[in-house]
Order: C-alpha cells, then structure tokens, then sequence
C-alpha cells in the first residue's frame, strides 16, 4: 500500500512535514536535545514524579554543559542562540516533562533574562556565567498569597535607608527553584515604582519553605519566599527598570518558551497513545483497528500539527523582531489549551494503564494544569487578546 504522507513527511510524527521548516542547525539543535531527554531524562522522570524530586545538580550541570541555560542570550557565557533554536529546546525538554522545561524556563527567561536585561555590568559579570554553566541557579519572585494575576497589587516592599541599603519585606508564593536557587529575582513596590532586587538566597531574613502535596509539576521544586527585613546593598537593584514593565518583560520571553514547549508535552501524549493503540488487543486485534480510535488518534496528531506550525511562525516572528506581547498570548493560551486537551483524551486511549505513571500521560496532564495557570492563567491570556482586537482593557 502507498504511504498517504508526502515524500518529506518521515512517519506519524511529522504529517505535514513541518522539518521542511527548519534549518539543518535548529534540526540537529533539536535532534540533540531529544536524545538528551530519550536518553537521560525519560527513564528516570516517571519515579521523580512519583517521589517528587528534581536532581536539580545533575539535570543543570548537563544542559549548563549543553549550553540550553539562558541560550537566548548574547553573552556572559550565554550561547546567543536564536528564539527558534530556544523555542525547539523548550519543546524537546517538555516532552520529557514540563519540571524540566519550567526549569529552564525559570533559569534562562526570568532569572537571567531580567539580570541581563536591567541589570548593571556588575550583576550581569557575577551572575550570567554561573548561571548559563549551571553552577547557580535563579529563581523569579512575583507572585504573592493575594497577589497572582494581578501582579500589581503586590505588598512585599523595598525601603531605601538612609545609608543607602534597601531593606526587603514581603512574602512570595509558588516560586519555581526557590528552596533550591542561589539568586532570587524578587520585585517589590518601592517608592518610586516596582523594583526588581538581585537577592543571594544565603542572605540573613531570606528563607524559601518548599510547597509539599503538589499532584501537578511534581518533578520541580515550587516554594515559598519567605523576606523578612533582607537588608540588601544599594547596588542590589536593577537599575535599568522601575515599572510593571521589568516583570512582564520578562514573562513574554517565559511564555515564548512554554508556546513550544507544551506541544512537546502534547506529541509525548499523541506518541504514547498511538503506540498503546498498536499494541493493545482487545476483541482481536489493536485497538488502533476501530475507527473511534483512530478518529481521536487523527485528532491528536492534528493538533500537535497545528500547535507546531503556530510555534514556528510565533518563533520566526520572534527573530525578526516582531513578536508582540499579545501574539505571545495567542500562542500560550492556545498551545496550552491544545496540549491540555490532547492529554487528556489520550490518557483515556490507555484505558487503566493510562492511569499510572508507568506510562508518561497523566504525568503531562497534570503537569499541564499548572501550565494552564502559569504565566497568565488561559482566562487572562484571553483579556489581554480580547483588548487587543477590542481596544477596552477588561483590568480597568
Ligand atoms: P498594565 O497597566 O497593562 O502595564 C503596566 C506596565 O507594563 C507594561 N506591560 C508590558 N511590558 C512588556 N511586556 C508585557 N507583556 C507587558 N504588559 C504590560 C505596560 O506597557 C506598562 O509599562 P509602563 O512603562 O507604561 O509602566 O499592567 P497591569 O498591571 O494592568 O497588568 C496587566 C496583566 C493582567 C496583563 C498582567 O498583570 C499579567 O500579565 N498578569 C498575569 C500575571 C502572570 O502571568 N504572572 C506570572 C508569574 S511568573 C510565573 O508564573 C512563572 S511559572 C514558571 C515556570 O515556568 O515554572
Ligand atoms: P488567581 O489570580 O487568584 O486566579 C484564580 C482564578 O481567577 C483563575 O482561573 C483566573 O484566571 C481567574 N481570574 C483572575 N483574574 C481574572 C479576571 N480579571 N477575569 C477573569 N478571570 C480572572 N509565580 C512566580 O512569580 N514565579 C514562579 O516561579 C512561579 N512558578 C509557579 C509554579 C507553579 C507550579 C504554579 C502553579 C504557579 C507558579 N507561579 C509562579 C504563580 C502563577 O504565576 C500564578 O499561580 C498565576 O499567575 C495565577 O495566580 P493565582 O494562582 O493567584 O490565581
């Protein structure tokens, strides 16, 4: 029997051959980061999952080695690749799980994104290259108990002394890295404005209890930050911003990374299930004979498809310098929506099986939930889309 696919298309996995899409370098970037995670990361993530650990150490070292923390940036250590080459990475690592792409995310886009954006030559030598090896890791302080979407209600504050020293206090929550950083991006109302601080976590009044009892993203470390009059020196803040702009800044380059990433969370989910469904016999044959099964199996690969096409044009759109923040949105909300749904109904074409982690669907699942909610939750991606195609901001 011919094969339905086009000449370029090699198998299940690429239908619409979207490698045609890509440079011989972003391939052989990607190719290298999927076997990293076939290799190193799938046969172990499935029991860090379980016991809900993250050899954060290990995990850091290689991809420092490999040179995926901060590879968006130029300099410092930092390997100056482009949006599309981050982007392939993001999607390759979130195929193994998304702990491992949010560890990414939080290292390259919103500890060291926002030093070497805002920060002076001082913190940029100190922090970039530790931080692009994977011999020090960051974490991004936003988030509050009463403050999540809207990020501009936050309470943790920053006095300026008459000395000059800045004296921290507040409390930020699910803080992704935090028990295990050695640097704190923490932002918090100063007079003059919001005021991102460079804050090493050995520093007296900082303490960041880790979040137990998640069943989502257990593979990552999630914590509390806890600033109880940190006293910092007058150089520890960022000088080169003092608005809501420095954080949102830096969630736009996040939540470019996360708009690749989940459509490798949802190709894992398509994979696993296309292969159970070859594999599995029931009434005499693989399940993958019944024509409602190949119905969802077309619907999965269908997405991943589409959910790839969006990210390559959101990618190239990016290295030409005309990626905005609300076609960011575009792309987060939907690719995430999309992932969640494939995860979702692909667990279920695993029958009971699909209800362990001895197979890697209902780990992205629930990993998804958090990514639905992270870096602007599905209904605020819609309000900042919505006010963009409206001109009426649904904030005011
Ligand atoms: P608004 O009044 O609209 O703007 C305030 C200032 O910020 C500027 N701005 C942006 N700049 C760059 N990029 C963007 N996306 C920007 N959006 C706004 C704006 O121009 C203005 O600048 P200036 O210089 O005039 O002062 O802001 P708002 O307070 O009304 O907020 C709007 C809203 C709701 C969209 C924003 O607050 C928002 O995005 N909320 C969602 C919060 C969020 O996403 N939090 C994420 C926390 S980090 C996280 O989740 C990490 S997960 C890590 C992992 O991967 O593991
Ligand atoms: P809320 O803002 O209270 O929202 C609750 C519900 O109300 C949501 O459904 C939301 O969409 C809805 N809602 C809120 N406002 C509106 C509106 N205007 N219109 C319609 N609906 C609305 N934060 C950090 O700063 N750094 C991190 O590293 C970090 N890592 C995280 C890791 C994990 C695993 C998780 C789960 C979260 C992390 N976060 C981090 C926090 C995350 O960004 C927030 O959870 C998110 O912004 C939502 O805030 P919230 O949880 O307080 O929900």
């Amino acid at each position: 029997m011919s094969t339905p696919l086009g000449p370029k298309a090699e198998n299940a996995r690429d239908f619409l051959a979207t490698d045609s899409l890509l440079s011989e370098e972003e391939i052989m970037l990607r190719d290298t980061v999927r076997r990293y995670v076939d290799k190193e990361i799938l046969p172990e993530v499935g029991a860090w999952f379980d016991e809900g650990v993250f050899p954060h150490k290990e995990v850091a070292k290689t991809i420092g080695d490999m040179g995926l923390l901060g590879m968006h940036l130029e300099g410092y250590g930092c390997a100056g690749s482009s949006a599309m080459m981050y982007g392939l990475a993001c999607a390759e690592l979130e195929a193994g799980d998304s702990g491992l792409r949010s560890f990414v995310s939080v290292q390259g886009s919103l500890a060291m994104f926002p030093i070497w954006a805002y920060g002076s030559e001082e913190h940029k030598q100190e922090w970039l290259p530790p931080m692009a090896a994977g011999d020090a890791i960051g974490c991004f302080g936003l988030t509050e108990p009463d403050s999540g979407s809207d990020p501009s209600s936050m309470r943790t504050n920053a006095k300026q002394q008459p000395n000059g020293d800045w004296l921290l206090n507040g409390t930020k929550m699910w803080i992704t890295n935090g028990s295990i950083a050695d640097v704190a991006v923490v932002w918090a109302r100063a007079d003059e404005g919001i005021r991102g601080f460079v804050v090493p976590t050995n520093i007296e009044g900082f303490s960041a209890p880790k979040i137990e009892r998640k069943v989502s993203l257990r593979a990552s470390v999630t914590s509390e930050l806890i600033l109880d009059n940190v006293r910092l020196p007058a150089d520890a803040v960022l000088p080169g911003v003092a608005s809501m702009r420095g954080p949102l800044s830096c969630l736009n380059e996040a939540r470019f990374g996360i708009l690749f990433g989940v459509v490798g969370a949802a190709r894992a989910c398509y994979e696993a299930a296309l292969n159970y469904a070859n594999e599995r016999i029931q009434f005499g044959g693989p399940i993958s004979r019944f024509q409602l099964t190949q119905q969802r199996l077309v619907d999965f690969m269908t997405a991943v498809q589409q959910g790839t096409l969006l990210s390559y044009h959101l990618g190239r759109l990016k290295d030409q310098g005309e990626l905005g923040p609300a076609q960011v949105s575009f792309g987060k909300r939907q690719n995430t929506r999309m992932a969640i749904e494939v995860a979702r109904e692909a667990r279920s074409v695993l029958g009971a099986n699909g209800i362990t982690t001895e197979y890697p669907v209902i780990r992205h699942m629930n990993n998804l939930e958090s990514v639905y909610t992270y870096e602007g939750t599905n209904e605020i991606h819609t309000l900042i889309m919505g006010q963009a195609i409206t001109g009426h901001s649904a904030f005011a």
